[in-house]
């Protein structure tokens, strides 16, 4: 366990959050047949759509005082105390010497690139939200893909070595799903090459790497704050950094560059978090323990249930370290009777949202599909993980009884009699 991480857990109370109820089951039963399936005509598991996730929410009178005082305060965006406080408390949480609260974290990517100097060639995995990929793009980076390793879905390094050129300036790697990048290789190729390396955290918000929290990893590491993610506050992201010049390029570069009053030293954009949005943030902060043992619960229920269905994996965590459990990971081998897509058009029809992240893959969109195509070719194992995973819903409105009958139906997928 991470010594930041138990200073961090130490200093906050945990605020418990309201119980959400679960989504309205059909029957106490679960589906045992082909003919008990809403593809086939019988009425669907859920009367309401279970969604992929739900947002965190902490203690609400919490959320209401803050905001009652911002309110009254006059004072709602622009360096204001909630802001101030906001990020002092995730700085102290992850063990750095900065953090810059941003209005959303695709703009605290496209900061954190223009602040590091990026430019000619960026090397990115293509298997990841197309944001890590478009914050470059839309600065006239230009993302070069790498492939991912098959097992953990996470950048191969070697791959990342057979892409630099002499155009290449630096590396972005993503924690995907929470689970670290390999972040010492990664490391190793950048410090050889003389590149930057930067982090897209935008997954992983409370985990850790050998107990020392992502955010403390390559000159900067981003996240993402998002309604979706496992701590929100509502949009919103960060960049965190322990260089101290490269915080307070950011700073300014978010309020349009501006030094002084009337005073503009840096091409600047407007990434500033509101103070309502900070507000969030310290509430939320204030029940992270409580939204990861649930994250905990919902990934054990699914585990122990898929382990005894052949041909369906879950993407492990390593319990050795923090993790957020925010992502329910389900591959879906070959072997298995009935392939991803089916699995989710049966699914959708019994109103369970499961989502094909990240497919196709960023080298299958646009504008990358018609600049490479080809780039499938040097990309096999993304183009294998993404044509085989599925994120299957969790978060505070699933229980045990929503996974139970969810599984239920992949059991008679499984069985193969659709
Ligand atoms: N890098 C990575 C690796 C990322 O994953 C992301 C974002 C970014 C960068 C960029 O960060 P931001 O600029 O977004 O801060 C969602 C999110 O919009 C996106 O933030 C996230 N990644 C991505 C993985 O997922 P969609 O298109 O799947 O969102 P949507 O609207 O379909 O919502 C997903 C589910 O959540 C739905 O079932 C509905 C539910 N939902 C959604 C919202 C917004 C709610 O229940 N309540 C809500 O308020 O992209």
């Amino acid at each position: 366990m991470g010594t930041a991480r138990n200073k961090a857990s130490r200093a906050l109370t945990s605020v418990p959050v309201p119980a959400a109820s679960a989504p309205k089951s059909r029957a106490t039963k679960n589906l045992r047949t082909a003919a008990d399936l809403a593809v086939n005509g019988a009425p669907p598991l859920f009367t309401e759509a279970v969604h992929v996730g739900r947002p965190n929410v902490g203690n609400r009178e919490r959320f209401l005082e803050r905001t009652r005082n911002i309110l009254e305060s006059g004072w709602l965006s622009n360096n204001g105390p909630h802001l101030l406080e906001f990020e002092r408390s995730i700085a102290d949480r992850l063990g750095v010497r900065n953090c810059v609260a941003m209005c959303n974290g695709t703009i605290a990517l496209e900061i954190a690139m223009r602040a590091l100097e990026l430019h000619g060639e960026v090397i990115v995995p293509s298997y990841t939200f197309v944001a890590t990929a478009h914050a470059l793009q839309w600065q006239e980076i230009t993302p070069i893909f790498a492939d991912i390793d098959p097992v953990t879905q996470n950048l191969d390094p070697d791959s990342v070595r057979r892409m630099i050129t002499p155009r290449t300036t630096g590396i972005v790697g993503v924690h995907l799903w929470g689970r670290a990048a390999p972040v010492a290789e990664l490391q190793a190729v950048a410090s050889e090459r003389g590149l930057r390396l930067m982090f897209d955290a935008s997954h992983g918000f409370g985990c850790s790497l050998r107990g020392k929290p992502l955010g403390s990893f390559g000159d900067c590491e981003v996240f993402s704050f998002h309604a979706t993610k496992f701590f929100n506050t509502f949009e919103g992201g960060a960049v965190v950094t322990n260089d101290d010049l490269l915080a307070e390029k950011m700073r300014l570069m978010r309020n349009f560059g501006f030094f002084d009053y009337d005073k503009v030293i840096y091409t600047g954009t407007n990434g500033k978090m509101t103070e309502i949005s900070a507000a969030m943030g310290l509430t939320n902060l204030e029940s992270i323990d409580n939204f990861v043992a649930v994250n905990r619960r919902n990934y054990h229920c699914y585990q122990a249930e898929i382990a005894t269905i052949p041909g369906l994996t879950l993407l492990p965590y390593d319990e050795s370290e923090n993790n957020n459990y925010q992502y329910i990971v389900l591959d879906v081998s070959p072997d298995f009777p009935v392939s991803r897509d089916r699995i989710i058009e049966v699914l959708h029809a019994e109103k369970v949202l499961a989502r094909r992240y990240f497919w196709p893959g960023c080298h299958n969109m646009e504008p990358y599909r018609s600049y490479y195509p080809h780039a499938g070719l040097v990309l096999p194992n993304t183009e294998r993980v993404a044509a085989q995973v599925t994120v299957l819903p969790s978060g505070s409105a699933v229980h045990a009884e929503t996974i139970h009958a969810i599984t239920s139906v992949l059991r008679v997928l499984a069985s193969g009699a659709v």
